[in-house]
C-alpha cells in the first residue's frame, strides 16, 4: 500500500521554541498535510537540543498524537548544523525519507510554501529553496537597518565568493535561506554527513550544503519565500555568526577542487613564464660569442626556453594540477605531449599574435596593454580549457 507513496519529511531544528513547536506541529498535521495529494506521505521529525525550556516534552506528547511525528532528542546542544546532519541520516536510516524538507519551528518559514515546493520534486527538480530575493518574496517587514543590511551584504557577498562567474551566481539569490527540499536519492544520500566534515556546525552549514548539493548536479529552483518574523522565542544567531560565515564561504571555495586545481594550474603557468624570461638569458650567455648575429641570437634563445618552458608546464601540471588524471604510459605521454606542445604554440602564439596585430590597426599601437590582454583574455583561458577537455580529460 504504501509502496507508491513519496515519503518527505520536515526537519525541524529546535532549542528553546517551546513557544512555537506545538502549534506548529498541530498546523502542519491538522491543516498543511490534509490538502496535500495522497500520494505524500508526510512526517515530522524535530531534532532537539536539550532544550531547557521543554521543547522536547512538548514534541513527545505530540509524537504520541500523531504517529508521523519524531523527536530526535540529542544529548548535546551542537548547532544547527549539526542537528540538521543528525536529523537528515535519522530521516533517511529509520524514516526512509525521499524528501527532505529544512524547515523552521517559529512560522518564518509559511507552511504555506510546502504544496509549491512538492510539486517542484514531482516535476522532477531535485532541489528547491525559498528566496527573499525573487518576485514574491521578501524579508519581515519588522526587521531593523542593520539587519536588511547584514542580510543583504552577508547573501551578495557569499554568491559571489562561492560561485562567480558560474551561473549559480545568477541562480542562487538567496544563499543563507533556510527553507530548502533535497530529493534524497542521488543527493542527501551522496553528501557527507559527518559533522566533523563541516566548516561550521552552526548557520554556515548553510552554504556547504547549497554549495555540495549543486555541485552533485541538482536541478535547482527557487520559490518565492515570505519570510516572517518571528513571533516567539529568541533569535539564536549568534553574534559571531556573520564573521564566521565569512570565513566558511572562503574556505568552501578555497578548498573546491575546481579553485584548488586553479591555483595549481596558474603557479605553474608562472612558474614556466620564469623559465621562459630566465631560461633566455642563460641559453644565449651560454651560446653568446664575440662574432655572434644577436637577431639570430635572441630567437633561438627565446625558442629555446620557450620550449623548456612548455616541457615544464606539461610535467608539472601532469605531476600536480592534474595529478587525479596523471598520465603514465610512455606511448600516451608522448602523444598526449606533442597536442600540448602543438596547442601551445596555438595559444600562446599564433592566436594572441594575430589579436595582437588587429588590435594594433584598430586602436593604434600599445602593445603592452595587448599582451596583458591576449594572456588573460585568451591563451590562460583556452589553455585551461584544453588541458581540462585534451589533454587530461576525465575518464
Ligand atoms: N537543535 C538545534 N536547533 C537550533 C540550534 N540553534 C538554532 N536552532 C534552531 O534553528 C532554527 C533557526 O534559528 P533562528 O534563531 O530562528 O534563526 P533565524 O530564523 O535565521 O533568525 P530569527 O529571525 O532571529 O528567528 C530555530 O528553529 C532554532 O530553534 C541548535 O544548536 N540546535
Ligand atoms: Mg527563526
Amino acid at each position: 500500500m504504501t509502496s507508491n507513496k513519496q515519503i518527505a519529511v520536515i526537519v525541524i531544528p529546535t532549542y528553546n521554541e517551546a513557544g512555537s513547536i506545538g502549534e506548529m506541529i498541530e498546523y502542519l498535521n491538522t491543516k498543511t498535510f490534509p490538502s496535500l495529494d495522497q500520494k505524500w506521505d508526510m512526517k515530522i521529525l524535530v531534532v532537539d537540543s536539550n532544550s531547557p525550556d521543554g521543547t522536547g516534552k512538548i514534541v513527545s506528547e505530540k509524537s504520541k498524537k500523531y504517529s508521523n511525528t519524531f523527536l530526535f532528542a540529542e544529548t548535546s546542544k551542537d548547532g544547527i548544523g549539526a542537528a540538521y546532519l543528525k536529523g537528515f541520516k535519522y530521516s533517511m536510516e529509520k524514516l526512509n525519507a525521499d524528501f527532505i524538507f529544512e524547515f523552521d519551528s517559529d512560522f518564518q518559514h509559511p507552511p504555506e510554501s510546502i504544496p509549491g515546493m512538492l510539486q517542484a520534486m514531482d516535476e522532477g527538480y531535485d532541489y528547491v529553496i525559498g528566496s527573499r530575493k525573487i518576485k514574491g518574496g521578501s524579508n519581515p517587514k519588522g526587521w531593523g537597518f542593520k539587519r536588511v543590511f547584514l542580510s543583504e551584504v552577508g547573501s551578495m557577498i557569499a554568491r559571489l565568493v562561492m560561485f562567480f562567474p558560474f551561473k549559480n551566481f545568477f541562480k542562487v539569490t538567496d544563499p543563507t535561506t533556510g527553507l530548502k527540499i533535497t530529493r534524497v536519492k542521488g543527493f542527501t544520500d551522496h553528501l557527507n554527513l559527518d559533522f566533523s566534515h563541516l566548516y561550521t556546525k552552526s548557520f554556515g552549514y548553510k552554504f556547504q550544503l547549497l554549495f555540495e548539493t549543486l555541485k552533485l548536479g541538482a536541478k535547482f529552483k527557487e520559490v518565492p519565500l515570505q519570510f516572517g518574523l518571528r513571533e516567539t522565542g529568541e533569535s539564536k544567531i549568534e553574534k559571531q555568526a556573520t564573521i564566521e560565515m565569512l570565513m566558511v564561504v572562503f574556505k568552501i571555495r578555497w578548498y573546491d577542487d575546481f579553485t584548488q586545481k586553479f591555483l595549481k594550474f596558474g603557479i605553474i603557468g608562472g612558474f614556466g613564464f620564469v623559465v621562459n624570461v630566465v631560461g633566455a638569458k642563460v641559453f644565449k650567455s651560454i651560446m653568446i660569442t664575440p662574432t655572434s648575429n644577436l637577431s639570430y641570437l635572441n630567437g633561438i634563445a627565446n625558442a629555446m626556453a620557450s620550449e623548456l618552458a612548455i616541457i615544464s608546464n606539461f610535467v608539472f601540471n601532469n605531476l600536480w594540477t592534474f595529478a587525479a588524471n596523471k598520465i603514465t604510459s610512455p606511448k600516451i605521454f608522448i602523444s598526449k605531449f606533442i597536442t600540448f606542445n602543438l596547442s601551445s604554440i596555438v595559444t600562446g602564439i599564433v592566436i594572441p599574435s594575430v589579436v595582437i596585430a588587429i588590435l594594433t590597426s584598430i586602436f593604434g599601437d600599445y602593445l603592452f596593454l595587448y599582451q596583458i590582454i591576449v594572456i588573460f583574455g585568451l591563451t590562460i583561458p583556452l589553455n585551461w580549457f584544453v588541458y581540462n577537455k585534451f589533454i587530461w580529460k576525465k575518464k
